[in-house]
């Protein structure tokens, strides 16, 4: 048997020494090197005098007075590289005789509890080590091997040199570059600096610096090499400045004091102490608070650099690409984006994207890091402020996300690691010399080093010009023209003062040529003009009474006033939409079907021979599932959130797995998307829908198919899924939960209760398996499935910048029964859905704030 440690790369299975294991007899062999001057301080082998028998002492094992003995190579010539050779037959042996296990000696070793910080707690740590055996063989042996054999990564004095050309690649091994004439420069690289392999990955982020023709190379101090300098002979390097110095490209040779060398001026970064603040971990969409709160001491920064140091744990090399950073405009959104530049910057970004005037929607972003090139500069990765359809302004709501270079939201897997980042946080690293960004002023800004070390870029670029692009690619934009240009056809969109103005005005005005007055309140404002920039009958009240509805979605009054045929509006970060007819509201979960079912209106999708899948969030109600079945397309049933839509998107592109593209999906909340990109995008919905419109109404000399006469046709086909939430918002939190837990207490006893006409056949707590990667999501609502497919759901928002939201959402499926008014069809099960949680007893109201 072969046993060797996994950080020596030198480590093979050589088929010349196991012939040579063999043919010795030997129980136990031990591969040994030569010491030199570089190892004086690990353990060694030994003889022991009494009987012969070789043993292995370690540095841990050796009293303080001993220790220049101990480290004396002339005396003890050979050390362990823990490659050794082992018989299985007398193994075994020694295991029976010794009751199961092998008397190894203890090794005492004085640590902290973590590794990591210095200052933690000191422990004691007590270790047995696999080359101790070697005195419990009789008859153990050693071979002393090549240098070679023994390429081990424990210091960043090892790793500085393995990275370095004193070491080449043969057979998959590492090896001592010939060129060095047998022996590897001696490295003494501060010990306090480079202790950690990030201080190391620091100082050489400009590259490798030459080390073939080294003798000894000892630094002091914090400086920053790069692969244009040669180091030659022997060569000491000072630096007493607190700021990490460069050192000069060319050949480097003798001694060299940096300490009043030019630093890196504007690009100097500086790591900034701050602790942990407490609340900081992400929800449905990224962390949402107060705005005040944001702009606390620390609050962004803590969060942001928690981000940085997740994003590069996940395996994200930030040097390479671009970082993308845009907003929905709220209040705070220029400033934050000055601080996330400097802050990247400062943890290594190169190249950073910003949307003009700091403005970019969701979908903008999602659409911009899939698509903007050229291929080297793609995005990694994007910051996105926004709290979405949350107010903004001083005293409302900000918020941030990341999304990652599928374009999506962060995975859990990610937002947990963030998390856990800001809770241990110690340090933020910023530039603060880094010059503010004219974010109106498209074009580049290079900031260089002072002392020539390196370059950050950033592009202030296009706010809709990615997104626009792939929006032609998608539809017909000369159909939705012809529909848009009929004289009996018009719209109105409303995009609330959020981000979706400019979007809105680049593609109904510029490109498809109609008037300005289709596009309502499209100057994105900082608080969105005082309002709640959320697209539903409540929030959307003047676009709703342009349509002929009041904010139950019943018929008005327009006192003659003429009434678009098309509605539609956006939320403060564009990636909702509210879909309307004429004196008609579509609920959210009805568009998702009729888009589905529909598909092969919109070229994207023909093209790619039909839809093959469609997915919705598990509140959304079931309408979609009965298209699913109808034309055969995979449904998916996810947790609340886009999140979960991304893996089924990627999961042949990027899982090998399955192909469920082209997808669509859509949430209950006014959001509906496809793989186009991976975020929810308004803009697309709605031009989906002007595809459908286009799509039904060939012949302009016909009188129009409205979106009403669609809606009903499909229910007619399929039946209807009446439903309605109810939001409860600024509940206390503890009220919110406690209802929560008793209805989860109560789970047994209700299922298979019968009330009224209702059976409950399942309560429950909604668990997802993603079927792509595994990964499981529990607690992701309460669920009282009814016999009759009735549903009634609750759940606590996870978008909420303070206190709690409940959502109740109620299902009722009627397969004839299509032209009820909601509100009634519901009543019953409302009724019901308020006893079983009682809500009263907990909140002390029946009373919601929002009926969508
Ligand atoms: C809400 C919606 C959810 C949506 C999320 C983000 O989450 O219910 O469907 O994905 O907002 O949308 P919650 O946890 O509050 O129910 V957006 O447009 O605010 O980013
Ligand atoms: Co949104």
């Amino acid at each position: 048997m072969f046993v060797s440690n996994s950080d020596n790369l030198g480590a093979s299975l050589d088929l010349n020494i196991l012939s040579y294991f063999a043919a010795s007899d030997a129980p136990f062999m031990m591969e040994c090197c030569k010491r030199t001057p570089n190892d004086k301080k690990g353990g060694h082998l030994a003889k022991r005098v009494s009987d012969g028998q070789l043993i292995l002492r370690e540095s841990a094992m050796c009293a303080d007075e001993d220790e220049e003995a101990f480290q004396d190579i002339t005396k003890h010539r050979f050390f362990n590289t823990n490659n050794l050779w082992i018989r299985l037959d007398k193994l075994k042996e020694i295991i029976n005789e010794n009751g199961g296990f092998i008397p190894l000696p203890m090794i005492k070793n004085k640590k902290t509890v973590d590794p990591k910080d210095d200052s933690s707690q000191k422990v004691v740590q007590l270790e047995t080590a696999m080359g101790a055996a070697i005195e419990c063989f009789k008859g153990a042996t050693a071979i002393v091997v090549p240098r070679t054999r023994f390429a081990p990564v424990k210091k960043c004095n090892d790793l500085l040199l393995l990275r370095s050309d004193a070491y080449t690649i043969e057979n998959n091994k590492p090896v001592l570059n010939p060129a060095c004439g047998g022996k590897a420069p001696t490295m003494a690289l501060d010990s306090k600096k480079y202790k950690l392999v990030g201080a190391l990955e620091a100082a050489t982020e400009g590259g490798i610096p030459s080390l073939v023709d080294c003798e000894k190379l000892k630094i002091s101090g914090l400086v920053r090499m790069s692969k244009g300098t040669k180091f030659v002979g022997n060569v000491e390097i000072t630096n007493n400045s607190d700021e990490a110095k460069f050192v000069p490209t060319g050949v480097v040779t003798g001694t060299l004091d940096l300490t009043d060398a030019v630093g890196a001026g504007a690009l100097k970064p500086t790591a900034v102490s701050t602790a942990p603040i407490a609340g900081q971990k992400p929800g449905t969409s990224g962390l949402r608070k107060k705005t005040k709160e944001f702009m606390g001491p620390n609050y962004l920064e803590n969060f942001v650099q928690s981000a940085f140091d997740a994003i590069k744990d996940s395996g994200t090399d930030v040097s390479e690409g671009s970082l993308l950073i845009g907003g929905d405009g709220r209040y705070y959104n220029a400033e934050a984006i000055q601080i996330i530049i400097k802050m990247a910057a400062a943890n290594g970004v190169k190249r950073i994207w910003v949307g003009e005037n700091g403005l970019m929607s969701t979908p903008a972003v999602s659409a911009t890091i899939r698509e903007k090139g050229p291929i080297w500069q793609k995005a990694y990765g994007a910051f996105i402020l926004t709290a979405s359809h949350n107010p903004g302004g001083p005293d409302e709501d900000f918020g941030i996300k990341y999304n990652c270079e599928n374009g999506g939201p962060a995975p859990d897997e990610l937002t947990d690691d963030i998390y856990a980042k800001t809770i241990s946080i110690k340090n933020y690293n910023i530039c603060s010399g880094f010059p503010t960004i004219d974010l109106a002023k498209p074009g580049v800004t290079t900031v260089a080093a002072e002392d020539g070390s390196s370059e950050v870029s950033v592009e202030v670029i296009s706010t809709t010009e990615s997104h626009v692009n792939l929006l032609k690619t998608i539809f017909d934009f000369g159909a939705i023209k012809a529909l848009l240009d009929r004289p009996d056809f018009s719209m109105v969109y409303d995009c609330m003062h959020g981000v979706n103005g400019p979007y809105a005005k680049e593609v109904f005005i510029n490109q498809l040529g109609q008037s300005e007055d289709v596009c309502m309140n499209a100057v994105p404002k900082d608080d969105f003009n005082g309002g709640h920039a959320d697209p539903n009958l409540t929030y959307a009240k003047e676009l709703v009474a342009i349509m002929g509805l009041n904010r139950k979605g019943e018929v008005i009054e327009t006192n003659g006033h003429a009434i678009p045929s098309f509605g539609a509006a956006a939320d403060g970060d564009g990636d909702r939409n509210m879909i309307l007819g004429s004196k008609f509201f579509v609920s959210p979960s009805d568009s998702l079907a009729v888009i589905a079912a529909n598909a092969n209106a919109i070229p994207f999708f023909k093209s790619q021979g039909g839809l093959k899948a469609v997915a919705r969030s598990m509140p959304t109600s079931g309408a979609v599932d009965r298209v699913a079945k109808d034309l055969n397309f995979d449904l998916f049933e996810t947790p609340t959130g886009w999140k979960y839509f991304g893996n089924l998107m990627d999961s042949k592109c990027i899982y090998e797995g399955t192909d469920y593209t082209p997808f669509i999906c859509g949430e209950e909340s006014f959001g509906t998307g496809s793989d186009h990109v991976r975020e929810k995008d308004g803009i697309w919905a709605v031009l989906a829908w002007l595809s459908i419109l286009a799509s039904k109404n060939p012949d302009a000399s016909k009188p129009l198919v409205t979106v009403e006469d669609i809606v009903t046709a499909h229910w007619k086909k399929y039946g209807r899924n009446y439903y309605c939430r109810w939001d409860f918002e600024g509940v206390e939190k503890s009220k919110a939960v406690g209802m929560m837990e008793k209805m989860r207490s109560e789970f047994e006893q209700n299922t298979g209760k019968k009330i009224g006409s209702y059976e409950i056949s399942c309560a429950d707590d909604f668990a997802y398996t993603d079927p792509v990667d595994g990964s499981v999501a529990t607690g992701k609502g309460i669920r009282f499935l009814m016999a009759d497919g009735s549903r009634i759901i609750f759940r606590l928002s996870g978008t909420a910048g303070s206190g709690a939201t409940i959502r109740m959402y109620i299902e009722q499926y009627e397969p004839e029964k299509i032209s009820a008014v909601a509100s009634e069809a519901l009543s019953g099960l409302v009724r019901l859905a308020l006893d079983l949680s009682a809500i009263k007893e907990f909140i002390g109201t029946e009373e919601p704030t929002v009926i969508t």
